[in-house]
């Protein structure tokens, strides 16, 4: 007899929510497989009819870009069969892979849920069983299904494009700066009153130009030293993060110039929060110094997140113009 609840897939990754000691006792290794999350969390038999994959088993830092492109392509292969996905992970990527996969998947119709946990299933208060089954509630809840993919952690749902780690070992270690989270689960209630107000086109893999772009993240510091040729051989791109509202030494603007002439710079702010000004400052190294020699702004932006778009946008064959539009318009 065919079950009526809805269809799940829980793809894991690995991450600290699949670890356990290793051999010699000391720290935890990923080795947990689906079905052993799974049963630490028994009321999700009651929620869906959960089918798993394990896709990889990695410390989230080995997952490469395109590991989340083929996920991204069995999700949407397995979409119109399945109602809803799960991706469990380690968490110091999640900000990254979910973002990714937002870029590439956007709102395809079914919840796509990524979570994972900050303490490994041996430690106690260890948060993976939670967040697993506050995972499958969102990922069977009709609140979800028109949004793209979505980060559930300690009971809150964040979007991927604004979403960080921004603690290293606390349960709550996920914020959205700018946004806060849009929804959260209590008890069995997913509330999800906030979307956002549109997503752009995914961007098609396939289309890709192999192999992926590199791009560099530079930051910015008090008596950073002017940029040299070696700092950027060998790249396609550079994010560089720059002081508050978007600003740099004016000892450094030149050859900030000068790379942009060959490979795109793109700026975003080194606080963590806010939007770059455009208009506001007018010395040597301000923002409107920046823009005026070409260099492109990352608006809201973290430098992560900037950094896969642009590598996306670069792979699709993007142009400097397309660069500042999608960089414009993607928040
Ligand atoms: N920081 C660990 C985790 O939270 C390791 C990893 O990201 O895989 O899962």
């Amino acid at each position: 007899m065919s079950s009526s609840l809805p269809r799940l897939l829980v793809v894991t990754l690995g991450g600290t929510i699949a670890s356990v000691a290793a051999a010699d006792g000391v720290g935890a290794v990923p080795r947990l497989g689906p079905a052993e999350l799974l049963a630490s969390v028994p009321a999700a038999a009651g929620l869906a009819d959960i089918s798993v994959k394990s896709f990889r088993q990695y410390a989230s830092g080995d997952l490469s870009l395109d590991d989340i492109i083929e996920l991204a392509e069995l999700i949407r292969e397995r979409a119109d069969e399945l109602d809803g996905f799960v991706v469990t992970q380690g968490t110091d990527t999640l900000e990254e892979t979910s973002y990714l996969l937002e870029l590439l998947l956007g709102p395809i119709g079914r919840p796509v849920v990524l979570t994972g946990a900050m303490r490994n299933p041996s430690l106690p208060g260890a948060d993976g069983p939670a967040n697993l089954l506050a995972a499958i509630r969102v990922a069977v809840s009709p609140s979800a299904a028109g949004l793209g993919p979505v980060v559930v952690f300690a009971d809150e749902v964040h979007l991927p494009r604004f979403v960080r780690k921004a603690h290293s070992s606390h349960v709550a270690a996920f914020r959205s700066p700018h946004a806060g989270p849009i929804g959260w689960v209590t008890e069995d209630r997913v509330r999800i009153p906030l979307a956002p107000s549109g997503y752009p086109a995914p961007l098609r893999p396939a289309r890709f130009t192999r192999p992926l772009p590199t791009v560099g993240i530079t930051k910015i510091g008090l008596g950073s030293a002017p940029l040299r040729p070696h700092h950027v051989e060998g790249l396609d791109g550079l994010i560089v993060e720059v002081f508050g509202g978007g600003h740099v030494p004016s000892t450094i603007v030149e050859s900030l110039a000068s790379v942009n002439e060959s490979i795109p710079v793109v700026m975003v702010t080194r606080t963590g929060g806010g939007e770059l000004y455009e208009s506001t400052y007018a010395f040597p190294g301000s923002e409107r110094d920046l823009l005026d020699r070409g260099l492109t702004s990352g608006r809201a932006f973290d430098a992560a997140k900037a950094r896969l778009l642009l590598i996306c946008l670069l792979a699709s064959g993007a142009q400097r113009p397309d660069i500042k539009e999608r960089f414009d318009t993607a928040l």
